[in-house]
């Protein structure tokens, strides 16, 4: 039995979208991160970083959303899982880009844009998080240039895994059209009939207190 823990209003929805690709049975335990749920002793058991999502397979208990979709597509990935050893690094290497080059910064863009109540936006901050992600996204655009998913010819869990953090550039109505082919990739990858539907995600976070430098709470 797979339980999957997390509102699908949160990085959740990375692991569900891959569960419903690989047509897996599971159980949705919609654990919401705002209302405290994920610092209760029973969900710390869990996770000891009080964070959703969590995935539990028949008791074997993993955090972390991309980690948990390496594990789903190694375990019953067919063609979204590697085939050899070369993939699966180079699904790696794309997963763990994403969280270390565009993830930070386009939270921050989308929070600035519109998850922060409009009295807490910044303009400032959204241009300067928007700056940064012209080297990432040019990486990609020059890559999806020359083949149309990230591993090459089909779609894989490297693509799921960028595209489910990429889900916050529409959702901040970030314009992509400088970037033709990594607009053309994301939508491909998000009309797909099993992803989750970014178009209804809509919720708010609260901004933290203090200079906000980074987003304690959410990133
Ligand atoms: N890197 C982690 C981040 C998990 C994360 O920050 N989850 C947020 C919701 S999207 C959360 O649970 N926040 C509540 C908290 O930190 O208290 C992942 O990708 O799973």
């Amino acid at each position: 039995m797979i339980t999957l823990y997390g509102s699908l209003h949160s990085r959740a929805n990375r692991c569900a979208w891959m569960l419903r690709e690989l047509d897996l049975d599971f159980r949705h335990e919609p654990t919401n991160f705002q209302d405290g749920s994920t610092r209760k002793a029973e969900f710390l058991r869990l996770n000891p970083n009080g964070r959703v999502p969590v995935l539990d397979d028949d008791g074997f208990v993993l955090f972390e959303s991309l980690a948990i979709n390496l594990y789903l597509a190694k375990k019953f990935g067919g063609p979204l899982g590697p085939t050899d050893l070369q993939e699966e690094a180079l699904m790696m290497q794309w997963s763990l880009w994403v969280e270390n080059e565009v993830e930070k910064p386009l939270l921050l863009a989308a929070a600035n844009a519109t998850l922060f109540a409009p009295d807490k936006r910044s303009a400032e901050e959204r241009d300067v998080a928007l700056a940064k992600l012209n080297r990432p996204w040019t990486v990609l655009d020059n890559l999806l240039a020359e083949q149309p998913y990230l591993t090459g010819d089909r779609f894989t869990v490297a693509d799921l895994n960028v595209a489910s953090v990429m889900t916050l550039g529409p959702i901040a109505r970030i314009d992509l059209t400088a970037f033709a082919n990594l607009d053309a990739w994301l939508m491909r990858c998000l009309d797909r009939p099993k992803a989750t539907d970014w178009r209804s995600v809509s919720f708010s976070i609260p901004r933290p207190p203090g200079p906000l430098g980074m987003l304690s709470m959410f990133v």
